[in-house]
Order: C-alpha cells, then sequence, then structure tokens
C-alpha cells in the first residue's frame, strides 16, 4: 500500500451531523447492493443469466449521494453503475433480479429493457437510455421544468469520466449553466471507460475542471468515502435548491471488477493496480470508522450480513419462479391491440 492509499483509508466526517440510526442504515445500504451484486455475479458465472454490469466499488459515492437528496421527492436519471443508488432510492433488490433473469412484473419495463435501466416513476427516477451521456440533456430538461414550474425539486444525474467526452454531455451542462438550473451532474470517476484510460479521454486531470467554462460549481470528491460523498453531495443539493445553480460533482472511485461480464480486464490493468484500490474498499473503510467508534459491533456485522442474505435469497427465489413476460408483450405499448400505431 503506498502513503498516499493509507492517507485517504480515513473517513473524512467533517461537519457530518447524522444519527447512529442513519449511519447504521447507510452501511447496510452499501451492504445490500454489494451481496446482491455478488449474487449475479455468481448466476452469471454459474449459465443462469446472461448478462451484469457491476457497481461494485461505487457504493460510497451513490449511498452518500442518495442520502443528501430529499428521497422520493427530487428526481434521479442513474446510469447502469448505480445499484447502490437505485437501493438507496427505493428500488430492491427483487425488482433488481427481476431484470437480471428477464422476468415478468419487473417494475422498470416489464423486463423489455436490459437490467441495470433503473427507472421509476414511482421513485422520480427518469428512464435510462443505452447510449451514455444522453441522460445529461434529459435531465438538464427536467431541471428546467422542475424551474418553470416554480418546484423546488432537484434533479440529478449519474455518468462515467469516459461518458463525459460525449457531446450531449456538453450540451446538457451547457443549458444547465445558462438557465442556472437545479441540476447536480455526478460523474462517478473510476478512471477508465472499459479498457480506455482517463488520459486518453480528456487533458486535464478532474472532470470538474470544466466546470467553469459551463458557468456551474465544480466540486471533487473522495467517492470512495461514503461521509465526504454525502456532505459534498448535500452542498450541491442545498445550492441547486436556493436557485444557486448546477453543479459538477466529480467522484474519485475504481470498480475493481472487469467492466461488464462480457469483459476481461487483464488486458488492459495491473493486478496491482487493482489490488491497491481494494486496500480502499468503501465499505471496509466504512465498517472501520463505525467499529472505532463503537457504532457497529461484530454481533452487528453479522446480524447485517444474515438479514441481507435473507433478502437476496429470497429476491433470487422470486425471480427464478417468476414466469416469463408472455411472447405477445413485446408488442405492447409499440402497437395497439388492434395493430395499429398508438
Ligand atoms: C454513445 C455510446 N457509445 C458507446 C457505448 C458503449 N459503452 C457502454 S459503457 C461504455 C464505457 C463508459 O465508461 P464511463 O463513462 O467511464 O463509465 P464506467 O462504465 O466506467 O462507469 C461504453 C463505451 C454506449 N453505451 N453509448
Ligand atoms: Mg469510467
Amino acid at each position: 500500500m503506498t502513503t498516499d492509499v493509507q492517507a485517504a483509508y480515513q473517513i473524512d466526517d467533517t461537519g457530518i451531523d447524522l444519527d447512529n440510526k442513519t449511519l447504521l442504515e447507510m452501511y447496510w445500504q452499501m451492504v445490500r447492493a454489494r451481496r446482491t451484486d455478488e449474487r449475479t455475479w455468481v448466476l452469471h458465472r454459474q449459465g443462469k443469466i446472461a448478462f451484469h454490469i457491476s457497481g461494485i466499488g461505487h457504493e460510497a459515492i451513490q449511498v452518500g449521494a442518495a442520502y443528501a437528496l430529499r428521497r422520493g421527492y427530487d428526481y434521479s436519471h442513474l446510469y447502469y453503475r448505480d445499484l447502490a443508488f437505485a437501493f438507496a432510492l427505493g428500488y430492491t433488490p427483487r425488482d433488481f433480479l427481476l431484470a437480471v433473469f428477464g422476468k415478468a412484473g419487473e417494475p422498470t419495463s416489464g423486463s423489455r429493457q436490459m437490467p441495470s435501466h433503473f427507472s421509476s416513476r414511482a421513485l422520480g427516477m427518469l428512464s435510462a437510455s443505452s447510449p451514455v451521456a444522453t441522460q445529461v440533456p434529459q435531465a438538464a430538461g427536467a431541471a428546467l421544468a422542475c424551474k418553470m414550474r416554480g418546484e423546488d425539486r432537484v434533479v440529478v444525474t449519474a455518468l462515467g469520466e469516459g461518458s463525459t467526452s460525449e457531446g450531449d454531455f456538453f450540451e446538457g451542462m451547457n443549458w444547465a449553466g445558462v438557465h442556472k438550473l437545479p441540476m447536480i451532474c455526478l460523474v462517478e470517476n473510476n478512471i477508465y471507460a472499459i479498457s480506455v484510460p482517463m488520459h486518453l479521454q480528456m487533458a486535464v486531470p478532474n472532470v470538474a475542471d470544466r466546470a467553469p467554462m459551463f458557468g456551474v460549481t465544480g466540486a471533487v470528491v473522495d467517492g470512495n468515502d461514503v461521509l465526504a460523498s454525502f456532505r459534498v453531495m448535500s452542498e450541491a443539493v442545498a445550492r441547486a435548491r436556493n436557485g444557486e445553480g448546477a453543479t459538477l460533482l466529480e467522484a474519485k472511485t475504481y470498480r475493481p471488477v472487469p467492466h461488464s461480464s462480457d469483459d476481461d480486464d487483464r488486458t488492459y490493468r495491473s493486478r496491482d493496480e487493482v489490488e491497491e484500490w481494494k486496500q480502499r474498499d468503501p465499505i471496509k473503510r466504512f465498517q472501520d470508522y463505525l467499529l472505532e467508534r463503537g457504532i457497529l459491533n461484530d454481533t452487528a456485522i453479522e446480524e447485517i450480513e444474515a438479514r441481507v442474505r435473507q433478502e437476496v435469497d429470497e429476491a433470487q427465489a422470486t425471480a427464478l419462479d417468476a414466469p416469463y413476460p408472455p411472447a405477445e408483450d413485446a408488442l405492447f405499448p409499440v402497437f395497439a391491440p388492434d395493430g395499429t400505431d398508438r
């Protein structure tokens, strides 16, 4: 472990005023997403599902960001890595595993959409498209709608650092700046866009360095520190809600697993690099912080693990037992029942 990594291990709780119940709930959210994600990898390796794209390693920024929102009121426009984010907003392991198995009753789209395209009208999650960065102009549009209606809702959208090379990112951020929108563009910078490292995507050291050109606030946070993430996101939410405009928030993080179940990351990065980042695992860091302060102990850790295991087991059993959608469902709602376009 390098000195840099050791220095960055401590959780920065400056100015954090969360009660122990909330801290434990945040820890549980992170564990719940991690275990669901790990189970999904196992199901893939067992040949039971076709594809998985993982959020492992990104849990701290996602849970920290979600807890800074007025959940159920603010809007979110997430991306495929945001499993922990989606869970913290109310999506469940059952919802996710129904999508992974492509079963009927999946709440996002009845399993028409790929898994990890999180959306829910009830939870205020705008529907996700597969082309990366399209969510940025869409989120700007939603934020403009909130502003025009005089609502104090905030819109958060998330994407990876590689996706900020897309024109949609520039167009959406420009709009957010021009109209001083109540928007947060959260970039989960894990240094790679599949195999392409960040330095081949941009000539600046931080994605957030681009904020001044859009006329928005820029902020960088250690995305493996859940409390620092919560604090910086809370500041961005307050700015948005108070009419002070948008924030380009960059969370420095890492994905210790391949891009997706179709990727072999050994072809583009060293095992030493991956191991070094694993030393800064966001869940272990938060667990150590809670243990040191007596907020968590070994028995409580076991209880949380058992509760999560039971929920994931039940979600898996439900998803396995659920029927596939009927074939004719594929036509709905594309065509009216009588065959005419709607
Ligand atoms: C417009 C577009 N181009 C390419 C792809 C294929 N693709 C999916 S994810 C991805 C990498 C994105 O990397 P990054 O934005 O850094 O996010 P990360 O996966 O690292 O979280 C690419 C190229 C796509 N979905 N959309
Ligand atoms: Mg990336």
